[in-house]
């Protein structure tokens, strides 16, 4: 059956804190907790839309559920038309301005709304975007952190077998260079030449020391070197792109769209690989993939692996869906990767449900 009308009824936004399997060791950061806001956008009609957002920082959540909650009540009453909701949800927070915690909140209510426009279409998220269920190219991301060059290649076998994938992500930034080298070759002489290699700095590099660890690796046929520089350092971006033979991948932290047509008209990168919290929600993400399309640019994606999958079947530039099960252990049926490829269930929507006793054994304390 399907229902033609959808009105907004309110939203209920959960925080919840899981510990990592794989604890997050980044030159800029270490993440042991994992925080995730799930959000139940309830309808009058009777369907609700789910997704979820991962802040990264636990103490964010005592001010993200906040800000959900107000645009729930601002949105209440209104049609759930996801680009309508999302203009709203922006001018609402105009004077706080457009990013940050603003853009945040407005991805994880626009995320939502899709999911309940296509589960009363009676379509899974991609057909409704129209596009067709089928497998999308993932590479696995769910470690190679900072550790000693042995146990990392260690973890590379094992994140392969994981779903027989054909791409795995290393983060780089040790202290010294020739570390990071040997880790490379460690994980290169463990997996073999077929394995396709992007190598992550988190931000973690001034321009200059940049320019010589990039050069340093240049000749190691990388898929791709991603933000080795402060995110919002463009020109020195592009420097870096005009300079090296391995793409620069950048993108993660854009917040809307128009980041990324300014990186894109500065020449910052060769690909692109945007967040859902950051660049919009699938609006965002629509908006944006216009862009790079028009432009050309390959387009990976930035956690979110279920709505990823979702949108990267109608993406024009698509590339690599990024891998990460952190999310799983709340999510009754967890999507599948098999030969490397992420498998979208034929379900109405993006096909989150919530596992309720892991949600209620994990959930996080709003007020201390
Ligand atoms: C990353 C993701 C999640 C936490 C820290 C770092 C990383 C990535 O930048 O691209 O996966
Ligand atoms: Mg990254």
């Amino acid at each position: 059956m399907t229902i033609e009308k959808l009105t907004f009824s309110h939203l209920v936004a959960r925080p919840v804190v899981l510990k990592l399997k794989r604890p997050v060791v980044a030159r800029i950061a270490t993440i042991t907790d994992w925080p995730l806001i799930l959000i139940d956008l309830h309808t009058e009609e009777g369907i609700t839309g789910n997704a979820y957002l991962e802040p990264y920082v636990v103490p964010s959540l005592r001010y993200l559920v906040p800000a959900l909650h107000d645009l729930g009540a601002l949105l209440k009453g209104r049609p759930v038309a996801p680009q309508e909701l999302f203009a709203a949800s922006q001018k609402s927070l105009h004077f706080v301005g457009y990013e940050g915690l603003s853009m945040i909140a407005t991805s994880g209510v626009d995320m939502a709304a899709w999911d309940a426009l296509a589960k009363a279409a009676g379509m899974p998220l991609c057909t409704f975007l129209g596009g067709t269920v089928g497998p999308v190219r993932s590479y696995n991301s769910n470690g190679l952190w900072l550790n000693a060059p042995a146990a990392v290649a260690e973890e590379a076998i094992e994140l392969r077998d994981e779903g027989g994938f054909a791409g795995l992500k290393l983060r780089l930034g040790r202290e010294r260079s020739v570390d990071d080298i040997a880790t490379l070759e460690a994980v290169r002489d463990a997996v073999g030449d077929h394995m396709a290699l992007m190598v992550d700095y988190n931000q973690g590099l001034d321009l200059a020391e940049a320019l010589s660890r990039c050069h340093a690796i240049d000749h190691a046929g990388l898929a791709w070197i991603e933000e080795p520089l402060v995110y919002n350092d463009l020109n020195g971006f592009a420097k870096l792109t005009a300079d090296l033979k391995t793409p620069i991948q950048i993108g993660e932290n854009f917040y809307g769209p128009k980041e990324l047509l300014r990186a894109v008209q500065l020449g910052a990168s060769d690909l692109i690989m945007p967040d859902f919290m950051r660049i919009g929600g699938v609006t965002g993400w629509l908006r944006a993939s216009a862009i790079a399309g028009a432009a050309g640019v390959p387009m990976s994606t930035h956690l979110y692996p279920e709505i990823a999958a979702h949108v990267m079947r109608v993406t024009e530039t698509a590339h690599w869906l990024e891998w990460q099960d952190w999310a799983d252990p709340i999510l009754e049926k967890p999507y599948q990767v098999k030969d490397g490829l992420l498998h979208i269930p034929d379900v109405p929507g993006i096909g989150l449900a919530w596992n309720e006793d892991v949600v209620a054994a994990n959930t996080f304390p709003l007020s201390p």
